[in-house]
C-alpha cells in the first residue's frame, strides 16, 4: 500500500507548501467568491500581499452562519456544472449547512480518509464493515471512498438494522468496525441480547468518531468488542471524516495539514493560541475547489501539537481528542460543564450503564440539570437499599468532577433511547 510521504516532511517543507497553495486559495477566492471579495475589501486585506501561512492570522474568520446565509450554493467558487456530488449537514438549529464536491474535491477525500485508515492499521486483508450513515451525512460515504482508494473491501452496511449488521459482521468475517462511539456500544448490547459475543467476532479495529467520546467510554468499547478503539475527526464543512485520525499510539490525532491547515484560537477574543494550549479549532481548507473555506471556526475545542508523533513518527502536526464543541458548554448556575465531565464521572462506575442523558429544564427562572441515568440490569433489579447507596455514590462521583450539586435519576436498563449515529446526550428543555 502506497506510503503518503507528506506524513513524515519536515515542517519547513510542509510550511512552504501550505503556503504555496494558501497564496493559491486567497487570490482564487477572492476572484470567484463575492463574500469573500466583499469581506477582504471591506476589511482592507491586499490579497496581493499574500506571501506565507504566517499572513494568517490577518485574514478574518469565516462561521457556520456565514454557509447558512449563503444557502444553498452562493458560497460556491465554481459553477454548478462543476459540482459532482452535494451534501448537508442539519444541526440542531435552522437551515441546513450544505457543501459541494468537485471531482478532484471527492479525489481529495478518498485520499484524506485512505490515508486515514492506514494510520489507524487498516492493511491487506481487512474488511471494512461501514456502519456509518449514507445519505446526506458525510459519514458513510466518505469511509466508503477511503476504502475504494485503499483497495480495501468496504460493506456499505449504513446505520440501523442492527441485528442484520451483526449477521454480516459475523459471516463475512469484517475485522475492521466503522462507526460512532455511542452506535458500537448500542451492537454491542444487542449482540449479546442475541446470544452473540461481540468479542468473538473478528473485529480487531474500531474506526469511532463524529462525536465526543471519552477516553473511558473507550476502555469500555475495547473490553467489549476486543478491539483497538481510534478516533477519527472531520466535518462536512470542511470535506467529512477524514481531516484527522489517531494512530495506534493514542496520542492525539494527526491532522492532514497539506489540505487542512490547523490554528487554534481563544474563542472569545479570535486571538491564535500558543500550541498546547486549549481552544477552538479552525482549519483552511488548502485544496478544497467547489467550496473553500478560509479560517472556518469549528466550534470544535482542542489543543495543538507539532511535536513528532513518538509512536508513529509522523511530522504532520496533532490535535488532542475533541473533549467538547463550544456550544455544547451548559452554564448552570454560572459554572460551566461539558457532557463529557459527566460521562467520565458516569464510566468510572461499574454499575451503570454506559448509556444516559442530560435533561435541562427552567424551575423559577433557574437552569436545573437532571442527569438520567441507566443501570445494569442485575443492579436494576437489587433492594432498595443498595439502589440508595449506588446513587449516593454517583451523586458524589459527579458533584466532585462538575462541583455543583446535581440530581439523578436511575432509569430502566435499554430505556435511554439507543443511537444509531450521533447520540442525543442533551435534551434542552428550557425557557
Ligand atoms: O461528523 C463527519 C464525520 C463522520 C467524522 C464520521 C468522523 C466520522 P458533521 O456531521 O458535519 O460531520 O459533524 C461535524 O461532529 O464539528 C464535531 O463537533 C463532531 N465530531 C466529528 N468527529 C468527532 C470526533 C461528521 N472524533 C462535527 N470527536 C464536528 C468529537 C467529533 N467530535
Amino acid at each position: 500500500m502506497e506510503k503518503y510521504e507528506v506524513e513524515w516532511w519536515s515542517a519547513k517543507k510542509l510550511k512552504e507548501l501550505q503556503s504555496e497553495r494558501l497564496k493559491h486559495l486567497v487570490q482564487h477566492i477572492t476572484e470567484k467568491v463575492p463574500f469573500y471579495a466583499t469581506l477582504f475589501k471591506e476589511k482592507k486585506i491586499d490579497v496581493g500581499k499574500f506571501s506565507s501561512v504566517d499572513d494568517l492570522k490577518h485574514l478574518p474568520f469565516t462561521t457556520k452562519s456565514v454557509i447558512r446565509d449563503h444557502y444553498p450554493f452562493s458560497l460556491f467558487a465554481v459553477p454548478l456544472s462543476d459540482v459532482n456530488e452535494l451534501h448537508a449537514s442539519s444541526g440542531t438549529t435552522g437551515k441546513l449547512t450544505v457543501v459541494g464536491y468537485t471531482k478532484n474535491d471527492i479525489k481529495v477525500w478518498a485520499e484524506a480518509m485512505a490515508r486515514a485508515l492506514l494510520c489507524a492499521g487498516v492493511k491487506e486483508g481487512d474488511i471494512i464493515h461501514n456502519a456509518y450513515g449514507y445519505g446526506l451525512f458525510t459519514g458513510g460515504l466518505g469511509i466508503h471512498y477511503g476504502a475504494l482508494e485503499l483497495g480495501v473491501p468496504v460493506v456499505p452496511a449504513s446505520a440501523g438494522g442492527t441485528k442484520r449488521q451483526l449477521m454480516l459482521i459475523q459471516d463475512f468475517k469484517s475485522t475492521v468496525l466503522a462507526c460512532t462511539p455511542s452506535y458500537s456500544l448500542s451492537m454491542a448490547e444487542e449482540a449479546r441480547e442475541i446470544g452473540v459475543d461481540p468479542f468473538k467476532t473478528n473485529i480487531r479495529l474500531g474506526v469511532f468518531g463524529a462525536e465526543p467520546w471519552t477516553a473511558k467510554m473507550r476502555e469500555q468499547i475495547e473490553r467489549e468488542w476486543g478491539v483497538l478503539a481510534l478516533d477519527i475527526y472531520g466535518l462536512s464543512e470542511v470535506i467529512g471524516p477524514g481531516v484527522a485520525m489517531e494512530c495506534a499510539g493514542k496520542n492525539g490525532l494527526h491532522i492532514w495539514a497539506d489540505h487542512f491547515l490547523p490554528e487554534v484560537v481563544d474563542p472569545k477574543t479570535g486571538e491564535v493560541l500558543e500550541e498546547g494550549q486549549e481552544g477552538e479549532l479552525v482549519i483552511t481548507t488548502l485544496t478544497k475547489e467547489a467550496m473553500p473555506l478560509i479560517r472556518y471556526r469549528t466550534g470544535d475545542l482542542v489543543s495543538l501539537t507539532s511535536d513528532i508523533c513518538n509512536f508513529c513518527g509522523r511530522t504532520m502536526p496533532r490535535i488532542s481528542k475533541i473533549t467538547g464543541r463550544i456550544d455544547d458548554m451548559l452554564i448552570i448556575r454560572g459554572v460551566n460543564i461539558f457532557p463529557s465531565q459527566i460521562e467520565s464521572a458516569l464510566m468510572s462506575i461499574p454499575e451503570v450503564a454506559p448509556h444516559y442523558q442530560i435533561i435541562l429544564t427552567t424551575e423559577r427562572h433557574l437552569d436545573r440539570m437532571e442527569i438520567l441515568v441507566e443501570v445494569v440490569e442485575e443492579v436494576f433489579s437489587d433492594e432498595v437499599k443498595k439502589l440508595e447507596e449506588l446513587e449516593r455514590k454517583v451523586i458524589s462521583e459527579i458533584e466532585s468532577t462538575l462541583g455543583i450539586s446535581v440530581k439523578i435519576r436511575f432509569v430502566e436498563p435499554k430505556s435511554i433511547e439507543r443511537s444509531m449515529g450521533k447520540a442525543k446526550r442533551v435534551i434542552d428543555q428550557r425557557w
